[in-house]
């Protein structure tokens, strides 16, 4: 499409996003293929992002969009309730096999979403069917992102993403954030220093008592916020109070889940195991909507008691196990399976460390963080404009032929795990040269 047949902008209200700014100047794609976007005047855009941290296997992989093209043709939509059709089974028990130990049970939904909201109500119902039901007490972490739904911003803790929508759910608490840029600015990896805030969550079970506490939810790496790693060891101690007081661990695992951290999910990267792991994006490459929760077997298993043709669980979507999300995730395991990918961000991430850290000397960086195929660029704010000098400096990426994100005044970088090393050095230059301009 060129620019002259624009369609009209009007009714489309889009999702965070600038729409007065975006519809003066719009940035329409195009095409994908590869590490590639094209613009609709038909220019080049090397992608930095991976889509929006979901196209991990690059764009327009040949075995994901056979699969999803077969799939329309053979059968468009099977209804999810008390009906199934095999590619919904094959699908659990191959992902299932990329998991974490135990993790062995997995529900179906349509974004991270709905899988977040999804496993909120699961640890709520299994407190409750395992005989713990004053378990109704839900903890997130300040600077947290669980998606955009009710349960999702209860627990989340981006304040523009919940200070609009009234009283939220009732029965949340928060434990702090891990950033710490006076102790653990420019980090490489996980920082050192912050194990203790871990200890946070030991305030609120006196605080509130553990008898009133169903679970703890997490991203194990901070995406949306600006790319926050766990110190070393925060997530081994917020394991072991959990443990300690029978509450639930739920790992969002949105963006960290398929490869990005460096193995196929970042409990595995750490070491920790939740007990119930949320995910969504990668799963099916971005190639079509699908979120997952998976669940240790016991959780699943507390729920399959009573009479067997009773519903074991009030919940499901319409398009829970949609086909063509279906057919687009074995294609996608298919990918990531020939090509090595879910590790390939331990292969690289030596590289690409050094790359963003060589960052440190520009303009009004005052911070960077990385942990596998994840950079974290915070500049200084402009006074009084807070976000508007890292938004400068996307458009600027933008126009020199690199797609980034950025998220208030930090620059997050989370390529395609296809990405070659060359790649990675015309992102870093790219993003120089921009930082310097903008400054
Ligand atoms: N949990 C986490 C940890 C996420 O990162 C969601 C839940 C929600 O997923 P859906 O599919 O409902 O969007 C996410 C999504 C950003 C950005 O700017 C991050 C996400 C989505 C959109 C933008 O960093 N993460
Ligand atoms: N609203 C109405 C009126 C519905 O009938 C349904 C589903 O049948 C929904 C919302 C939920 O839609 P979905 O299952 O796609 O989440």
């Amino acid at each position: 499409m060129t620019v002259n047949s624009l369609p009209n902008l009007d009714a489309y209200w889009m999702p965070f996003t600038a729409n007065r700014q975006f519809k003066q100047a719009p940035r329409l794609l195009a095409r994908a293929e590869g590490m590639y976007y094209w613009t609709d005047s038909g220019r080049k855009v090397l992608d930095g992002v991976a889509g929006l941290w979901c196209v991990n296997a690059g764009h327009a992989r040949s075995k994901i969009v056979q699969a999803i093209q077969a799939q329309a043709a053979e059968m468009d939509y099977a209804p999810p309730f008390q009906m199934g059709h095999s590619k919904a089974f094959e699908l659990a028990d191959r992902v299932t096999q990329l998991t974490p130990a135990g993790l062995n049970r997995v529900f179906f939904t349509n974004s991270g979403s709905e899988a977040v909201d999804t496993a909120l109500k699961i640890a709520l119902a299994y407190q409750r069917v395992r005989g713990q039901a004053s378990r109704t007490r839900l903890i997130g972490r300040e600077r947290g992102y669980h998606g955009v739904n009710f349960g999702g911003i209860s627990v989340g803790g981006m304040v523009a993403n919940r200070k609009m929508f009234g009283t939220l759910m009732a029965g949340v608490d928060h434990i702090r954030h891990t950033h710490d840029p006076a102790r653990n600015a420019f980090s490489v990896g996980q920082p050192a220093h912050g194990a203790e805030l871990a200890d946070d969550l030991e305030r609120l079970v006196a605080l509130h008592d553990a008898s009133t506490i169903a679970a703890v939810i997490v991203e194990p790496v901070a995406g949306s916020t600006g790319v926050l790693v766990p110190p070393q060891g925060y997530l081994q101690r917020l394991r072991e109070i959990c443990d300690r007081h029978g509450i639930l661990l739920i790992f969002d695992e949105v963006i960290t889940g398929f490869g990005r951290t460096g193995q196929p999910f970042a409990a595995q990267t750490f070491g920790v195991t939740p007990d119930i792991m949320t995910t969504a994006k990668g799963i099916t490459n971005g190639c079509a909507p699908m979120g997952a929760v998976f669940v240790k077997q016991e959780i699943h298993d507390a729920f399959m008691n009573g009479p067997e043709h009773l519903i074991e669980l009030f919940h499901g979507y319409t398009y829970s196990a949609h086909p063509l999300a279906c057919a687009a995730g074995l294609g996608t395991l298919d990918t990531y399976a020939d090509e090595g990918l879910l590790t390939r961000a331990s292969e690289l991430q030596d590289h690409f460390a050094a790359l963003v850290h060589s960052l440190r000397d520009a303009p009004n960086v005052i911070d960077i963080r990385n942990i596998g195929l994840v950079g974290g660029i915070e500049l200084a704010p402009r006074p009084g404009e807070p976000g508007k000098r890292a938004f400068d400096v996307f458009l600027d990426c933008y126009d020199k032929g690199v797609l980034i994100r950025t998220t208030g005044d930090t620059i997050a970088l989370s390529p395609p795990l296809i990405i070659e090393r060359t790649q990675i050095e015309q992102i870093v230059d790219t993003l120089r040269g921009a930082i310097s301009r903008v400054a």
